[in-house]
């Protein structure tokens, strides 16, 4: 998948906030990772510090269980289009990945085609 995205109410104040990611058309550009926080209604991007992936999956869950939402990103990551997993802890708004899986993880993954 290109594009993937992903509601989530990442501050708990009740709206629902959207993760993008994306692998863009134009080359240059390469992937992004996007994070959106919903002001009733109004969409602000934030600078979360994500990793800029594309072709891969978004999801959040609350890991561990501390009542914030954290976020899962799958996908190739700049430069180099390496297949990456990433777990980031949401610390009342700051996200920090927790380097959940080393990158090495997935060269086979990649090797084998499950992802191009
Ligand atoms: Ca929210
Ligand atoms: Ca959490």
């Amino acid at each position: 998948m290109a594009i993937d995205a992903a509601w989530g109410d990442y501050d708990s104040d009740g709206d629902l906030d959207i993760l993008v990611t994306a692998k863009l058309i134009i080359a240059i550009f390469g992937n992004m990772s996007r994070l959106y926080r919903n002001d009733s209604g109004t969409f602000t991007r934030i600078d979360a510090n994500l990793a800029d992936i594309g072709s891969g999956s978004v999801a959040w869950g609350d890991y561990d269980n501390d009542g914030d939402l954290d976020i899962l990103l799958t996908g190739q990551q700049n430069p180099g289009l390496r297949v990456v997993a990433k777990v980031y802890r949401n610390d009342s708004g700051t996200f920090t990945d927790i380097g959940a899986f080393p990158d090495w993880c997935f060269k086979r993954f990649r090797r084998l085609g499950g992802l191009r």
